[in-house]
């Protein structure tokens, strides 16, 4: 590689990572909107591969904690009320909980570029939902957005 087409690669790269790959904010909300509570804001995000996302708690009792991931995806699993950003890579749908009120429904989905795992998830969401005691719709709306 001459010196050119290094310094053509280097800016490129620059370009690809900086310019085009967009953070999203998803609210972690005690209170939400039309009276509703322990909620993903939004609850269902699309992002492109490379995207961040911040993960934002109302207050000190809320986190971000993954239960189902593509096969090549990082599990994560937030501090209690701290804001986080995570770079999502990997393609696929994951899904995710509040820890402390996954019994009420505080999950949330995440669709990163094409849906391969989408069958995966359904499954893992069929194998957890009993646990889920309030806002079990919730979920499958969220699923139902994944296209
Ligand atoms: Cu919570």
């Amino acid at each position: 590689m001459n010196v050119k087409n290094l310094f053509i690669f280097a800016i490129s790269f620059v370009f690809s990572s900086a310019v085009f790959a967009k953070n999203h904010q998803v609210k972690l909300l005690t209170m939400a909107d039309g009276g509703q509570s322990m909620m993903m804001s939004p609850g269902f995000i699309k992002i492109d591969k490379g995207d961040t996302i911040t993960f934002i708690p109302s207050d000190a009792t809320h986190n971000a904690e993954s239960i189902a991931l593509p096969n090549n995806a990082t599990a994560f699993n937030s501090a209690m009320g701290t804001e986080v950003t995570i770079t999502f890579s990997a393609e696929g749908v994951y899904l995710y909980k509040c820890t402390p009120h996954f019994a009420l429904g505080m999950l949330g989905v995440i669709q990163v570029g094409a849906p391969n795992n989408l069958e995966q998830v359904k499954n893992k969401w069929q194998q957890i939902k009993s646990g889920v005691v309030m806002n079990q719709e919730r979920v499958e709306q969220y699923l139902a957005q994944v296209k």
